[in-house]
């Protein structure tokens, strides 16, 4: 089973085996997670990412799906880059982002690892709001079939970490 922890802070200093970015379909980086995630991670990241482009997602990376590069100079082995929906008021995708979550476990079996720190994917330059994002995001990890034995929810302010706290409680 899979034990769900949340901390407040910063993915990037997370040692764990795979982080994940909250990646755009272009993997070639930009602001919030994918920003600081290059940024300190390094140029290997980008190198990987390109040679995705290349190869087999030269259309980019779809929403909902993941893919793992190198974590470069991170204090982690891998990054899952994943690519969380934009917010609609009136389309539902929360299945997009349930799978985010659920493919990004479905890439870290596949290398074998037991630790993956997650953002709140879709909360910031996408504009899904917390508390919704927070009950999506632990229903699917809550759900997955996975051999990852920690989850760890890195929540980068309090009102995230206060939104997932308190779906993860149930209330
Ligand atoms: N560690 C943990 N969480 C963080 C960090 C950090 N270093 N920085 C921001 N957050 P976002 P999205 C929080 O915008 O909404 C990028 O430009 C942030 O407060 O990173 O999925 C990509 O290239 C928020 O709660 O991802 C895409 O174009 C959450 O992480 C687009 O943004 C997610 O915010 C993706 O937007």
């Amino acid at each position: 089973m899979t034990n769900i922890t949340l901390i407040l802070g910063d993915i990037t200093d997370q040692t764990v085996d795979a982080v994940v970015n909250a990646a755009n379909s272009s993997l070639l980086g930009g602001g919030g997670v994918d920003g600081a995630i290059h940024r300190r991670g390094g140029s290997d990241i980008l190198d990987e990412c390109r040679a995705l482009r290349a190869s087999h997602y030269g259309g980019g990376l779809p929403a909902g799906q993941a893919v793992a590069t190198t974590a470069g100079r991170l204090p982690a082995r891998w990054v899952i880059h994943t690519v969380g929906p934009v917010f609609s008021a009136n389309e539902d995708r929360s299945a997009t982002l349930a799978s985010c979550y659920r493919e990004s476990l479905r890439v870290a079996d596949e290398l074998g690892v037991r630790t993956v720190a997650f953002p709140a994917v879709s909360t910031g330059v996408y504009r899904w709001p917390l508390t919704d994002a927070a009950r999506i995001a632990l229903d699917a990890v809550r759900a997955a079939d996975t051999s990852v034995t920690e989850a760890r929810f890195v929540l980068f302010d309090q009102p995230a970490y206060d939104a997932f706290e308190t779906a993860l409680r149930g209330d």
